[in-house]
């Protein structure tokens, strides 16, 4: 099991599904990164395409638009405040950009299905990528889906992508993998795969998991939204971690720090400073 890293979540969108439309505008962006950095975010993740149930996908020249100011001025800070730059896409040309703003991870959720060419610009720049699965798009993934066994599908599709990765030239060290809670899933698909979320870790790579606000939670606790999501993400995370996930996207980066610091501390991980 490794020490938790928090992973701050920044939805430069119009229509992501907890906090779209609240940090749009450049500035407000950048001084919620920073905040999230504040309150202990080793990563921050910054997205421009929201990939809610439903989504229909954003133009490349608009996705550049919102996301390539805030890359810059948040990874200017890096020095200063040390969180890292991770752009959410699924585009080569965003991700290109952004990497050469000064983002040094690729996170995304369509696993170089989307636009393969972003296998390629990810082991040219060598960096760091975050691959997802996903039951086939946003516009479609909650339309009732199955699997034989979501546990075992899921970690086939993730061996599958990475292979393919590699095949590209992307060095193996450099994949994080992601169950992608909420991409085409019920809440029962999600639950099995919190429970058995060893399987995944099993492959050897570091897992990613974000189940932060999603829709699930809610269902699972009474049907309330927003902010009202944080303890049941982080009853997730902290069993996320007993099972050896590594990283944590979140929107609630004090509260999801504290609760991972106190469990990490339970399970004789090094947290850092204590106190
Ligand atoms: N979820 C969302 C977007 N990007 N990336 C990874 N790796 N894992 C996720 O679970 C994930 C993601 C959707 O959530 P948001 O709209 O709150 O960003």
């Amino acid at each position: 099991m490794q020490a938790p890293v928090i992973m701050g979540i920044v939805n430069v969108t119009p229509d992501s599904f907890s906090d779209g439309g609240l940090f749009l505008d450049a500035d407000a962006a950048v001084e919620h990164g920073r905040r999230l950095a504040s309150e202990g975010a080793a990563i921050l993740d910054i997205g421009g395409e929201s990939t809610r149930p439903g989504s229909d996908p954003v133009p490349e020249d608009e996705e550049l638009r919102r996301v390539l100011p805030v890359v810059e001025r948040l990874a200017a800070d890096r020095d200063a405040r040390g969180a890292l730059i991770s752009i959410d896409t699924t585009k080569s040309g965003v991700a290109r950009a952004a990497l050469g703003a000064g983002a040094v991870i690729v996170n995304d959720v369509s696993a170089f299905r989307f636009d393969p060419e972003l296998a390629g610009v990810v082991a040219g720049a060598g960096v760091d990528c975050c691959l997802m699965h996903m039951l086939g798009e946003p516009r479609t993934m909650q339309d009732d889906p199955r699997y034989d066994d979501v546990v075992s599908d899921v970690r086939a599709f993730l061996e599958e992508r990475l292979a393919f990765a590699v095949s590209e030239g992307v060095n193996e060290g450099r994949v994080w993998l992601d169950p992608g809670i909420g991409f085409g899933k019920t809440v029962e698909h999600n639950l099995e795969l919190l429970r058995r979320l060893d399987e995944i870790v099993a492959i050897g790579r570091p897992v990613v998991i974000g189940t932060s606000r999603k829709s699930f939670l809610a269902k699972l606790a009474g049907g309330r939204g927003g902010d009202d999501r944080v303890p049941g993400t982080i009853a997730t995370n902290v069993l996320a971690l007993e099972r050896g996930a590594t990283v944590f996207r979140v929107h609630d980066v004090a509260q999801n720090a504290d609760a991972l610091k106190v469990a990490a501390a339970t399970f004789s991980l090094d947290v850092g400073e204590r106190a």
